[in-house]
């Protein structure tokens, strides 16, 4: 038997002090159940800390995303409070293993969504609309795992910045996405790369959730999951996502 509450406790330490361990495999690799299992363990310990839920994202939702790190499964992860950056805000590269942004499109939700919706059903659900950027940092060695360790490592979330929230009618499901650091472009792409359709990531997302006994709750996030692949974040670099009709959503990297 896996001991999957001390899995979660080695996860949960390597996000906190920010250090990289190895992948789980061999006799230790992790299978759907247990990997989600090691993650909601690994949230609680997080939520005992006083952390509070404000909720989900969804990952390897584009080709672009599975392909640069070798996964070809839509996954799904918990957002507290502590991973939130003021749009405008600074971070520091030290609280991070090798950390990487993201351009992503965010819903706020209105009223509770869960199971098998339609995505009208699912937009009837949604209060606002935003441009965001994720902050993913893998808990892994060299930014490499398999399924099971991804999403025993909360889908690699550690941050999230999101920008001004619009109407729900606003249309997001094609627009043009540059994302710059100190001006220059380093990723470009559609959200339409997101499984063809943002609103498609927020359908599977109802799903995935009911399958492990939750709900998108009321008043909280889901990130949508990259449009672009990742962009390696480096000390000083100033990040903005430029968003066709949205408008732009920026941090910076401390230096
Ligand atoms: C896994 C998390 C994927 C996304 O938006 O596709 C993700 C990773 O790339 O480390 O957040
Ligand atoms: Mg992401």
């Amino acid at each position: 038997m896996k001991d999957l509450a001390h899995i979660a406790q080695v996860v949960d330490e390597a996000a906190r002090s920010a250090t990289a361990i190895a992948q789980f495999d061999g006799d230790n690799a992790l299978n759907l159940d247990e990997a989600y299992a090691v993650q909601a363990m690994s949230i609680a310990r997080r939520l005992d800390r006083g952390e509070r839920r404000v909720g989900v994202k969804m990952g390897l939702t584009s080709r672009q995303k599975m392909e640069q790190v070798g996964v070809s499964e839509v996954v799904w992860g918990r957002l507290t409070n502590a991973m939130r950056i003021e749009e405008g805000g600074a971070l520091d590269m030290a609280n991070y293993v090798h950390p990487r942004v993201e351009p992503e499109i965010a819903y706020l939700m209105k009223k509770p969504l869960s199971g098998d919706v339609s995505p009208l059903e699912a937009l009837d659900a949604v209060e606002a609309v935003a441009p965001a950027l994720e902050i993913i940092d893998s808990r892994y060695e060299n930014f490499k795992f398999a399924l099971g360790d991804v999403i025993a490592d909360n889908a690699s979330s550690s941050g999230f910045v999101v920008g001004n929230w619009h109407a729900p009618s606003t249309d997001v499901a094609n627009l043009g996405i540059i994302l710059k650091f100190d001006g220059r472009p380093v990723q470009m792409g559609s959200t339409a790369a997101i499984l063809g359709n943002p609103i498609r990531s927020l359908v599977a997302a109802a799903r995935m959730v009911a399958r492990w006994g939750e709900r998108l709750e009321p008043g909280s996030i889901v990130m949508a999951g990259g449009a672009t692949a990742a962009a390696p974040l480096a000390a000083g670099v100033h990040v903005c996502g430029e968003f066709q009709n949205v408008g732009n959503v920026e941090f910076r990297v401390a230096s």
